[in-house]
């Protein structure tokens, strides 16, 4: 199959649209193309050093004239750059804003065909950020002019479709879990290290914004330590912290509760858990979600967006309806109090992760939109 180059543009924070990117691009390197990262830092799941994978950052300079220093010009201007003298076949943009307007801009600039545009929507680019005023417009214009438009779970197709009335169809390509790095073992260590003694963990990993509901997941915490000695971790961070740690000292549950901020190895928290707390408001997929069932770790989450796509309810996980605390903490007790039915959801869970999302078919997957996108 021959060698493509391919650029692929994310936002490099732990959030799960650039570990998406950031993993699809390293498993296209190992299937032996050619990789070309475009952000205005190094994504932060990028491996220190693959010799096909090549990152170029975007600087955007500053002028006093500029309240808001345009950062989609200077994407813009990056993208052409790479894509001309890289001769790139396709440009693969995760997270519509500004992402696809930038690559449409970057290809009128050169004034040809080439690269394809592909353009993954992610979730709040559509739901929230997409859909606001200001950017409808811009997001609904890099949708139909990009080659190939993929979402992330059907429900997001459907929102998609519902709110933008798009042109172009959009193929549903789901997330997918690198399962031999996300994977059961035996974290004895690291619970020691944690001071675990013997007690039910429960996991969050989020990046804490208000649409994460992490304060639920505290409450539900305090429900399930109420009846057994139980433990929370938290890792990722943002605005929601402070407001998740004033909760968790208002249940008096602050001693059990470990906030403990981004991590790299986010595995080895999540190998660590007995259960994944999920209450978010909206998840277009649930990327966290995923990467603990592949830890074998059963996930309680909400019946919203993807998630249930993900989670195969009473089966891998449960989930409850938004906000219903009461709800999950008595899906929590059901779920820790059997040891052999807590097995049975491990076990189910890591399955479902490696038979339904695993790296190889989807990363061929959008390999065959690619060639697609160039042969039309
Ligand atoms: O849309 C966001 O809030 C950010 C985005 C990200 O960059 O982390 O998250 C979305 O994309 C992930 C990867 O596809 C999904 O797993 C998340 O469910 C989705 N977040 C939401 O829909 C809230």
């Amino acid at each position: 199959m021959s060698r493509l180059r391919v650029g692929i543009c994310c936002y490099p924070t732990y959030g799960g649209s650039g570990a998406v990117a950031t993993e699809l691009g390293m498993a296209l390197a190992d299937r032996g193309h050619e990789i070309h990262f475009l952000s205005y830092a190094r994504p932060a799941r990028l491996a220190e050093f693959h010799p096909s994978v090549t990152f170029h950052n975007v600087d955007v300079s500053s002028y006093p004239l500029f309240r808001y220093p345009p950062y989609d010009l200077a994407l813009a201007s990056v993208m052409r750059e790479v894509a001309e003298t890289r001769e790139l076949d396709v440009l693969h943009v995760h997270y519509a804003i500004p992402h696809a307007v930038s690559a449409v801009l970057a290809r009128a600039m050169l004034g040809r065909s080439l690269p394809r545009i592909v353009t993954t929507l992610h979730g709040t680019d559509i739901t929230i950020v997409g859909a606001e005023r200001a950017y409808f417009h811009p997001t609904r214009f890099g949708i139909d002019q990009s080659d190939v438009v993929t979402a992330v779970s059907g429900w997001l197709r459907d929102e998609t479709v519902r709110i933008f009335k798009p042109e172009n169809e959009i193929s549903v390509v789901p997330n997918f879990v690198d399962t031999k790095r996300f994977r059961p073992f035996d974290c004895s260590d690291t619970r020691a290290g944690l001071g675990v003694r013997d007690e039910v963990v429960l996991a969050h990993v989020s990046n804490f914004r208000p649409v994460k509901r992490v304060a639920d997941a505290i409450r539900i915490f305090a429900g399930v330590a109420a009846e057994r000695p139980a433990r929370m971790l938290l890792a990722g961070d943002g605005p929601e912290r402070p407001r998740a740690e004033a909760v968790a000292r208002e249940l008096g549950v602050e001693d059990s509760v470990q906030f403990l901020g981004e991590q790299d190895q986010i595995e080895r928290v999540l190998a660590c858990a007995d259960l994944f707390v999920l209450p978010s408001d909206s998840e277009s997929f649930g990327l966290a979600a995923l990467e603990a069932m592949a830890c074998g770790v059963p996930v309680l989450g909400t019946r919203t967006g993807g998630l249930p796509e993900v989670v195969d309810e009473g089966v891998s996980g449960e989930l409850f309806d938004v906000g219903d605390v009461e709800a999950a903490v008595q899906l929590a007790h059901a779920m820790l109090s059997d040891e052999d039915h807590h097995a049975e959801l491990s076990r189910a869970a890591r399955d479902r992760a490696t038979s339904a999302f695993s790296v190889g078919p989807v990363v061929e997957r959008y390999e065959a939109l690619y060639r697609e996108a160039l042969a039309s």
